[in-house]
């Protein structure tokens, strides 16, 4: 298998950290889709990443469905329990909301020094400010001997607030996201693709 992706792509990053976690061997395709990427679009038609080229040759995009993939193919628990999975579903949708509403703010802030003043701007800003709220009241479980599908949207996306939005997540208005996300760095498949 082959997946496509950067250093900092949220999306990517989260592909990535699910097929270490499965166990899977991928390999790397490190790309710029910014760039048109040609080895991308001859993948492709969409030109974003992640996409998952699988070993009979189908190239998966959206991040959520390359993870239900490996899911699929990869060893251990699944990351998708049957017995929790509204529950974590539920929690998965509000740490993707959050790495939208932050990616999406970053990429209107680089074609326009104004967007955050926009009717979009604004939704984004209020609706990354909820999911935190939200996320305050109910996180997924901590760093333990399972992993599931909620703690590593949510890690990815929380760490990408960090990473691109400094400032955002902080001790006094999040402190037990703060709290979650130091036991989460501790995962090691967290810990080898952190933001950089
Ligand atoms: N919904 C997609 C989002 C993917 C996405 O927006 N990828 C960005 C990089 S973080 C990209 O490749 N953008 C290039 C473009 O839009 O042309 C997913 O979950 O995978």
């Amino acid at each position: 298998m082959r997946l496509f992706l950067n250093a900092t792509s949220p999306f990517a990053r989260l592909a990535r950290v699910i097929a270490l976690e499965k166990g899977l061997d991928v390999e790397l395709v490190w790309c710029d889709p910014w760039a048109n990427d040609a080895a991308l679009l001859a993948v492709h038609p969409q030109g974003r990443i992640p996409v998952l080229v699988t070993a009979d040759g189908h190239a998966l995009s959206e991040s959520l469905l390359i993870a239900q993939y490996l899911d699929a193919q990869g060893r251990g628990a699944p990351l998708l329990p049957g017995t929790t999975m509204a529950a974590t579903l539920a929690q998965v949708g509000v740490g993707y909301g959050l790495m939208e509403a932050a990616f999406n703010t970053m990429i209107a802030r680089k074609h326009d020094a104004a967007a955050d003043h926009t009717i979009m701007g604004q939704r984004r800003l209020a609706a990354m400010q909820r999911d935190l709220a939200q996320l305050e009241k109910t996180l997924p479980a901590p760093l333990g001997a399972s992993c599931t599908l909620d703690q590593l949207v949510v890690a990815v996306a929380a760490e990408y607030v960090n990473f691109r939005l400094p400032g955002t997540i902080t001790p006094a208005q999040h402190p037990l996201l703060c709290q979650w996300l130091q036991g989460m760095a501790r995962h090691p498949h967290l810990a080898a693709t952190a933001f950089a």
